[in-house]
């Protein structure tokens, strides 16, 4: 055997020694995302309509943000910003249609530079291939409930099952197979509960339950502008009867709304699953034709309908969460591991009588976030420090010592977690007010345009492109947003508070409303 002279021995113990320790620091990241996943639907902040135990274990093991906010509320666009760190303007894709520019900087590519293997499955939303991952399987587009498509870099292969379950399988086949000798960033991204809201056999039990209304279910938008009257996501109004609440009517004669969609999507059933939910439905779309509802009693209808298939599907979300953290706990990974909870923004459970999200409006401008990471995050804690989407490229970067890139534009959210643990408090330096802005207009639910800003206690926004109106909201006197204050002389200087930090937070990331007009031409 070849002699290696003792120094060079002691300099590859040493090199061995500083790889060993620089594992150590690289904690492995489990990013878990859901679409459409409202907080008021997440046990851990409150609300009481359901009970998500497994998703629950990160707040009570760990920390749960109580001010996490999307940058725009929409699929594609909270994708990009994860990936990029950067605003929509900034990272190009500003909405639904664009496709992303995979070319540039992004998390993944960074981490495997800092030693990572990365890994990407689920709902992607993006057109272009991924690209900075060791491995990706991902949905086609939005994907369907059941029996879904996924192609990896192979091609498109078909998986019969629940989306749900069939993404965490995969999950957990990829945490398998992986590297041992590297640190993971995984990405987890579930279509669920995006509408149109097809639960699994297992939660059909959700028909028995009744959900509280929120109160401003029959919201009729006095004191606010234009932009809340004309929306298109009403639960009453726009709602389709047979694709989002299932009713197909038996009559085929009659046309009604939605009833050709549905049966699209169950045709994706197999002759089982099929069975299952025929079961399941038939005797409520009977029970419905023969009530004759009209008015209050079907908007409520409608409201109960909604609530129990929406919450049904998130129930899925969160066994299916359950599993990644025992297989977390069952090989030891767990006390390495950053698991993240989040979703890609907000959404209305019956608020103002919507549905959907886009608006900056607290509901759909808010998303649960749970992290948990021992020795890190001090369980049961909870931080009310301003985050967003913004923040976990570089968070995930912090996590792996790596550096941040200058043009990232947010902020590593482990220093108010470390604040947390140390204070209970928020760091001195953290920012003060965070910034918004919304471009899919004309489209899907016809929300406007729109940008603006919002501290601890106040929001302004500004509705432009083919409408001049703002609006101001005092959270802490009107947290569900029924009163606009924007001519309240009681509020003259807050206003011009708002106005300048506004400017200022448009001048530090780069974005203006004159900018945005250009980025995309005007259609109406
Ligand atoms: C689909 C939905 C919309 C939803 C968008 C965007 N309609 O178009 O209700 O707002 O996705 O959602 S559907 O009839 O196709 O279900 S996002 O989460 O992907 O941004
Ligand atoms: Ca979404």
């Amino acid at each position: 055997m070849k002699r290696v002279p003792a120094l060079q021995i002691s300099i590859f113990s040493l090199f061995l020694f500083l790889s060993s320790c620089q594992q150590e620091k690289q904690a492995n990241i489990l990013y878990i995302m859901s679409d459409d996943h409202a907080y008021q639907a997440v046990s851990a902040y409150g609300y009481g309509l359901n009970n998500t135990p497994n998703i629950d274990r990160l707040a009570e093991e760990g920390i749960r943000f109580t001010n996490a906010f999307c940058t725009n509320s929409i699929c594609a666009p909270s994708r990009a910003v994860v990936l990029t760190g950067k605003f929509s303007h900034v990272n190009g894709h500003l909405d639904n249609s664009s496709t992303f520019d995979g070319s540039q900087v992004t998390v993944p590519k960074l981490l495997r530079e800092a030693g990572y293997e990365t890994a990407m499955i689920g709902k992607w939303h993006l057109k272009s291939d991924p690209t900075g991952f060791d491995f990706w399987k991902v949905l086609l587009g939005q994907g369907p409930y059941y029996n879904p498509d996924l192609k990896d870099s192979t091609g498109v292969r078909n998986y019969e099952g629940y989306t749900t379950t069939i993404v965490t399988d995969e999950a957990l086949n990829w945490l398998n197979d992986r590297n041992q000798e590297k640190p993971f960033f995984l990405m987890v991204h579930h279509k669920a509960p995006h509408r149109n809201w097809m639960p699994e056999p297992k939660y059909f039990n959700f028909e028995e339950k009744t959900f509280p209304v929120p109160d401003n279910y029959f919201d009729d938008y006095s004191n606010r502008g234009r932009a809340a009257k004309e929306q298109k996501m009403s639960v009453i109004v726009d709602m389709m009867i047979g694709y989002d609440l299932k009713v197909i009517n038996p009559d085929t004669t009659v046309s009604q709304t939605g009833d050709n969609w549905i049966k699209g999507m169950l045709g994706r059933l197999n002759p089982e699953q099929r069975a299952a939910w025929d079961a399941h439905y038939d005797p409520i779309i009977e029970d419905f034709y023969s009530q004759n509802l009209e008015g209050e009693e079907l908007a409520l209808w409608k409201y109960q309908r909604y609530m129990r298939d929406y919450l049904a599907c998130i129930q899925s979300v969160d066994d299916q969460v359950g599993r990644l953290l025992d297989y977390l706990d069952e090989t030891g990974l767990v006390d390495n591991t950053a698991v993240f909870y989040t979703s890609d923004q907000g959404f209305y459970l019956g608020e103002h009588g919507w549905f959907d999200k886009r608006f900056m409006y607290e509901e759909s401008l808010g998303m649960p976030l749970l992290v948990r990471l021992p020795g890190v995050t001090e369980a049961g804690t909870s931080s009310d420090a301003l985050v967003q989407h913004l923040d976990f490229a570089e968070t995930f970067l912090d996590l792996a010592g790596a550096a941040i890139p200058e043009e990232m534009q947010g902020m590593s959210i482990l220093e108010p977690i470390r604040e947390t643990a140390n204070s209970g408090g928020i760091p001195g330096d953290w920012r003060k007010s965070i910034y918004y802005h919304y471009y899919e207009y004309p489209g899907a639910h016809a929300v406007k345009r729109h940008y603006g800003v919002r501290n601890e206690q106040y929001k302004l926004m500004h509705f432009y492109h083919n409408i001049d109106e703002w609006e101001m909201y005092d959270l802490e006197k009107d947290p569900k947003e029924m009163n606009n204050i924007i001519n309240d002389p009681a509020y003259k200087d807050i206003l011009l508070e708002m106005k300048a930090e506004l400017a200022r937070l448009q001048v530090q990331y780069g974005d203006s409303e004159e900018a945005a007009e250009k980025l995309i031409p005007i259609q109406s």
